[in-house]
């Protein structure tokens, strides 16, 4: 090892409003699709972990859910996510999107408190000028103490290098924590999980993917085929008919789409049998929502 350049490793927490691109950032640093993307705020709802390592670093990720105010316990619990998260990290990065008219104050009131460095990362500069994007900064700067000030485009991929420097140079020398081939530490079940979540956010309208969890009942591994039997739990009763749609449509669409993403992901071929499992109101029961996983 290069004595100069010690070896260093740490936690860094992605925290910041929903649909600000935390997830696809933490995707494009580790060149890989660890945490699911959608269009759709609130897609995040675990902590995701994803491991950066070369040579001299090792940074770990935690992806959080979109910091909102919680109005039922699904939400409460992905709240306490974000603050367990932001107590974990030895540094923290708040995402924020400029192009977000509405305020960013919640995420400021989270982040107020902690006494850690705080690296303001400005995504989506691919769609905004810097001077408006500016402006909104120094606004955040007056409320927020920041280490650094970082403008990327995370769909682009500009602005990493810099923000990946400035992350190295605040921590601190440590031996790496995971073997440097892993990108994650979650089992395969939890992505098939989140990647069939993925397309329900992609394909369902209004209050369907919010009302939707999904479970991996069975795994089994064959030589040439993964079979995957899952079960998507919905809301209310009404919201099955929807998700089956007119003759099945609408849940083959799914499977087929689900399927293709778990392929990609796993390597493999794979058999997807989708259930609709009705608990009702179970994201408002904090029972149900810890037994589901949250
Ligand atoms: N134009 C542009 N869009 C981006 C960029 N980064 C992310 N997006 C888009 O913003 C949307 C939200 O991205 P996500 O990565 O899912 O956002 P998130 O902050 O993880 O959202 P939650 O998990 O809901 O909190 C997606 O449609 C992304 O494609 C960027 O740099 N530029
Ligand atoms: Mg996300």
């Amino acid at each position: 090892m290069n004595t100069d350049k010690p070896h260093k490793s740490g936690y860094a927490a992605i925290i910041g409003k929903p649909n600000a691109g935390k997830s696809t950032l933490m995707n494009r640093i580790l060149g890989s699709k660890i945490s699911i993307t959608t269009h759709k705020a609130q897609t995040t709802r675990h902590q995701v972990v994803g491991i950066y390592s070369d040579d001299d670093t090792q940074i770990i990720f935690l992806d959080t859910p979109g910091v909102i105010s919680p109005k039922y316990e699904l939400q409460k619990a992905m709240m306490k996510t974000v603050e367990r998260a932001r107590t974990d990290a030895d540094l923290i990065l708040f995402i924020f999107d400029p192009t977000d008219s509405h305020p960013t104050d919640e995420v400021i009131e989270l982040l107020k408190s902690i006494n850690k460095p705080i690296l303001l990362v400005v995504n989506k500069m691919d769609v905004i000028d810097r001077e408006k994007a500016e402006q909104k900064v120094a606004l955040i700067e007056k409320k927020l103490k920041l280490k650094s000030i970082h403008y990327v485009s995370a769909i682009r991929g500009t602005g990493t290098h810099a923000l990946m420097e400035s992350m190295r140079a605040l921590l601190m020398p440590g031996p790496p924590y995971y073997p440097k081939e892993d990108l994650s530490e979650h089992p395969v079940r939890f992505f098939v999980s989140e990647l069939i979540r993925e397309q329900i956010y992609l394909q369902f309208q209004q209050e369907i993917p919010y009302s939707c969890t999904v479970e991996v009942i069975s795994y089994s591994e064959d030589i040439d085929i993964d079979r995957i039997s899952a079960e998507i739990i919905v809301n209310r009763k009404s919201q099955k008919g929807m998700l089956i749609g007119k003759g099945g449509t609408a849940i083959k669409n799914l499977g087929i789409k689900a399927r293709e993403s778990i392929e990609e992901f796993i390597g493999k071929k794979v058999f997807l049998d989708l259930h609709v499992k009705v608990r009702e109101k179970w994201r408002e029961k904090e029972n149900w929502v810890r037994n589901l996983g949250y």
